[in-house]
């Protein structure tokens, strides 16, 4: 909607005036000064519940390390990228989402990405639509 799309342009001007690498509220997540319904946690990245859940089951895989959008990631970041869809795999089959659940990446305004530190959305536990708005 509307407002989601205000949101994403907002944070998009706000990330670029910081050089890219402000720290999000997920780095609050992170530190734990933040509470957060953590399903998974590891060395490299933890998984929790999304605040504002799109589908019964909806829950984000985050870095540690802070790279803000996927169009920002390089040959450097193959194994974390590789890491964070496994985890998320093995989040989404301990969450029982054996029929299935869709995987979603956004980026900046067109991909209405609101918070710049990368995320990947696993949402499950109903039929999706595609192709998404
Ligand atoms: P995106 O549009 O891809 O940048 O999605 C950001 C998601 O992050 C959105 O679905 C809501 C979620 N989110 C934002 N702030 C918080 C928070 O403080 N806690 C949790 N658990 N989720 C948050």
């Amino acid at each position: 909607n509307g407002d989601e799309v205000d949101r994403a342009k907002q944070a998009t001007v706000e990330s670029s005036r910081f050089r890219n690498k402000k720290p999000t509220i997920f780095s609050k997540i992170i530190d734990g000064t933040l509470p957060a319904d953590i399903l998974y946690e590891d060395s490299k990245c933890l998984a929790f519940r999304d605040v504002n859940p799109q589908a019964p089951v909806h829950f984000l895989v985050i870095p540690r390390f802070l790279l803000p959008r996927i169009s920002q990631a390089t040959s450097e970041h193959v194994q974390l990228l590789g890491h964070l869809l496994l985890v998320a795999r093995n989040v989404a089959e301990q969450q029982g989402l054996t029929d299935g659940y869709r995987v979603v990446i956004n980026d900046g305004v067109h991909g209405s990405q609101s918070v710049y530190h990368l995320h990947v959305h696993v949402l499950g536990g109903r039929q999706m639509s595609w192709p998404p708005g």
